[in-house]
């Protein structure tokens, strides 16, 4: 097969062709989705050739591959990034122009695949883009679910979740492969029995099983003719539940059944940080990487590969402990189904797991109820136990008679409930650990697995997070691009160190000029949009001011809500002139986890608190607040690239990384922040006259946690007391002074994450950031020059440092 030629002539055949052939409609009665979907099978025929040939060549030769274990995959619209990897955007644009129709209009046609929560997610498809651009064979394995992140409303302030149904009319973008199935067992019992040989051997007489059929997803890169695979399971009935339907008298009772099977992919759990022990996430976490791992071991390898050299064959990064599972599954795979000795699997798989760590927060640690494990993976719980056993057997050896710490470390927990902890399990198994930004895993080391660091120090490293220029920058951002590319060359697209090159030129007046001008059409793109979508008039003269992340106390919505309110209060009261403020305008964009009650308490304030401030004459101009509703990946295309001020403002110690701090500051972006994540690293590189710094440090929020009473602070700071008074006063809320009472009293009372205590510091630190947008020149300067040493925060870099410090694999010999 081969690609088809990249003319208008050529284009415009195929496409007619596709949405005649396979749509099935002509040009003139085709609707949008038909023409959408036509497009989409046109531009995706340029990667084919390469992509059965990438696969092909992965089967034919040695060449260790990347195995990424994730149950989150955000990966935004497809058709932008395929463009771009093929180079075809002039192509179609100039050829659907011939047909009458419009590119950007059929671009809105797709939803995206929101088959992911937030940073984790958008992580690991970051991570595919960069392998498949740096030629490193991968294949990304998780879950394809029927219903991905909710899609969300606003009804009178409040969030209201609605299924996100991105599948109804059909995804060009995926290829099921019924064929490649697998079983996966779920429940039983184990029984000893005697082989062939005469050996004794233990195997799992299940209780029930599903099957999953994979998806694919080409992963091109760019423009250098590789695509690699990202792999997604969906769960189906057993041919089993069919005859059950056939013979049973009760066909409710069998219809019932199948959807139980099916029910295992169909929604994305909608948590961010505070996973629930529900048993369904369990199931859907096993059943991908039983998939996932049988796929690899016996389908891809030969039938008949010696498994003690897996190792030689595949890495599986395992994307925080929503895989870990594979662990126990890897050695039951060996063991009773390879029939190598334990020592033998377990030398392997130790070889064969990386994890990645992507909290700090105790309560986002995986714990499964031992009980639970039983009922559901029987035979995957003695696999635990015996783990666990050696391990700790080797815990003694080293430190005799420390009984304490054989139970801080132990697999297998004992209080409140016996509970196999993920993060322990996969310690114990892989190679390496990582954290994911420098702070991050100096705490990971010293503070979260302090016991497993010293007994093993070699084991554990960092591999700082990055971002895909192509999407983030190059895609998202073309007049940026553009602009940087007449100054640079377009090197810096896969090579992003090259941004340096721009550095002289933040001090070229013209340059500058440039740069704002780009900066106000991004903002008046956003406004454009806004206006469609929400009903917002963004005022574009202003500085735009962004916080965009998910929704969740230790991110502290409500600090930037409090400064808000505080703004506003100044103003209203008489205390300041509206004329000497510098016009804001604040963006949030935000999802709260349907059961975080916090989180939807702080939505609904922020959305009442705009509500009044962008109706009131007196801040006209000077002040207003917009949080459009449903904040994906696509909306950030929009959002990033015309940002002045970037909200980064965690307390220190809990935000392990942050993704979208470094898409803002690669976007020219200024960081307000405090000393948190990545926003470390992102300051040391800008400058601290890049970066505006605020609140305490990780070890004095520590020391202050031992005795913190929020209440002083308001009693303290004028202020404070003041914002917090207008916010208990009802002026938000039409006169109902209870409506932020549940937010007020936490604030107050319990501010697990210290809002008020870095309340003063961060408004100083606004005034410093007004004070810096007044010259609009300098700050210019500053954001070229964020942009000019942002460079690091490529996810290729991020690949790179993975593949010295932990996969040790190598580029794909060219074109094989
Ligand atoms: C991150 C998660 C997460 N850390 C549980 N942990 C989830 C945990 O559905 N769940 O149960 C989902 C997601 N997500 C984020 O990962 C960190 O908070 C960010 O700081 C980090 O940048 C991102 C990528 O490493």
């Amino acid at each position: 097969m081969s690609t088809p030629p990249h003319t208008v002539d050529a284009f415009v055949e195929a496409f007619l062709r596709e949405l005649n052939v396979g749509q099935g409609v002509s040009l003139a009665r085709s609707s949008v989705n038909d023409q959408a979907l036509a497009l989409a099978r046109t531009v995706r025929h340029h990667l084919m050739a390469r992509w059965l040939e990438a696969i092909a060549t992965q089967r034919r030769s040695p060449v260790k591959a990347v195995g990424y274990l994730s149950a989150e995959y955000l990966l935004g619209r497809q058709l932008d990034n395929a463009l771009l990897a093929t180079d075809l955007l002039d192509v179609v644009r100039e050829g659907l122009a011939a047909c009458g129709l419009d590119l950007d209009t059929l671009r809105d046609a797709e939803l995206e695949p929101g088959l992911g929560n937030g940073g984790l997610g958008r992580l690991a498809a970051c991570f595919v883009d960069s392998l498949a651009t740096m030629n490193v064979p991968c294949i990304g394995y998780g879950i394809r679910y029927e219903y991905g992140i909710f899609r969300q409303t606003f009804v009178d302030g409040r969030q209201v979740e609605q299924p996100d149904t991105w599948l109804t009319l059909g995804s060009p973008w995926e290829f099921p492969h019924p064929e490649s199935a697998q079983q996966v067992d779920f429940a039983g019992y184990t029984e000893t029995y005697v082989d062939d040989d005469g050996q004794e051997r233990c195997r799992w007489v299940s209780g029930w099983h599903v099957v999953g059929v994979p998806y694919n997803y080409m992963v091109p890169g760019y423009r250098n003719g590789r695509v690699n695979t990202l792999r997604l399971w969906s769960a189906r009935a057993t041919k089993e539940f069919d005859l059950e339907i056939f013979n049973s008298g009760d066909y409710a009772d069998a219809v019932r059944a199948r959807t139980f099977a099916e029910n295992i992919t169909k929604v994305l759990y909608p948590e961010d940080s505070t996973p629930q022990g529900k048993e369904l996430r369990l199931q859907q976490q096993y059943f991908f990487v039983a998939c996932s791992l049988a796929d690899y071991m016996f389908e891809v390898l030969p039938r008949d590969f010696d498994m003690t050299r897996l190792h030689e064959r595949i890495v599986f990064q395992l994307n925080d402990t929503h895989p870990v599972i594979a662990v126990p599954e890897m050695m039951r795979l060996l063991v009773d189904v390879r029939k190598l000795s334990w020592d033998d699997a377990w030398a392997v798989t130790q070889k064969c797991f990386a994890y990645t760590c992507h909290t700090l927060l105790p309560e986002a640690l995986e714990v499964w109820p031992v009980d639970l494990i039983g009922r559901l993976l029987p035979r995957h719980l003695e696999i635990i136990e015996r783990i666990n056993a050696e391990f700790l057997a080797e815990v003694r050896e080293r430190f005799p008679g420390d009984e304490l710490r054989v139970r801080r470390m132990s697999i297998i927990s004992d209080y409140p409930e016996r509970g196999v902890r993920m993060a322990h399990l996969a310690t114990v198994a892989a190679t390496k650990v990582n954290g994911v930004a420098a702070l991050h895993s100096e705490l990971l080391r010293d503070k979260v697995l302090p016991d497993f660091s010293e007994m093993w120090p070699e084991r554990f490293t960092n591999v700082t997070n990055g971002v895909t220029p192509r999407r983030f920058l190059k895609q998202a951002n073309p007049r940026l691009s553009d602009l940087v590319t007449e100054a640079i060359g377009d090197g810096w697209i896969t090579d992003l160190d090259q941004l340096q090159g721009l550095e002289p030129l933040a001090d070229d007046a013209e340059f500058r000029a440039r740069f704002r001008a780009v900066k106000r059409s991004n903002k008046e793109r956003l406004a454009d949009l806004l206006r469609r979508r929400d009903g917002y008039e963004l005022p574009v003269d202003s500085m735009l001011d962004v916080m965009v992340k998910r929704l969740h106390e230790y991110k502290r919505q409500s600090l930037k809500l409090l400064h808000v309110v505080s703004v506003y209060e100044q103003i209203v009261s008489g205390r300041v002139d509206p004329a000497s403020v510098v016009p804001r305008t604040v963006v949030f964009g935000a999802k709260a986890a349907p059961g975080y009650r916090m989180a939807k308490e702080t939505i609904h304030a922020i959305n009442c608190v705009s509500a009044v401030v962008n109706d009131d004459p007196a801040v006209k101009g000077v002040l207003s607040v917009v949080f459009p509703s449903n904040y994906n990946v696509t909306l950030a295309e929009s959002l990033i690239p015309a940002a002045d001020l970037s909200e980064q403002i965690s307390l220190a110690g809990k935000e392990a990384s942050g993704t979208g701090n470094m898409k803002l500051a690669l976007n020219g972006a200024l960081t307000i922040g405090t000393d948190d994540g990545a926003n470390v690293e992102i300051r040391e590189l800008v400058g601290d006259d890049n970066f505006f710094l605020f609140g305490m440090l990780e070890p004095e929020v520590a020391t202050l946690a031992e005795h913190y009473v929020p209440s002083r602070c308001y009693e303290e700071d004028d202020d404070l007391k003041r914002a917090i008074d207008l916010l208990s006063s009802g002026a938000f809320a039409g006169g109902d002074r209870t409506a932020f009472e549940p937010l007020v009293s936490n604030l107050l009372y319990e501010d697990r994450f210290m809002a008020l205590a870095d309340y003063r510091s961060y408004v100083d630190a606004q005034s410093r950031v007004d004070a810096a947008y007044r010259d609009p020149d300098a700050w210019a300067r500053a954001a070229i020059l964020n942009v000019a040493r942002c460079g690091f925060f490529s996810s290729d870099r991020s690949m790179r440092d993975y593949i010295d410090r932990i996969w040790h694999t190598e580029p794909a010999p060219a074109g094989e």
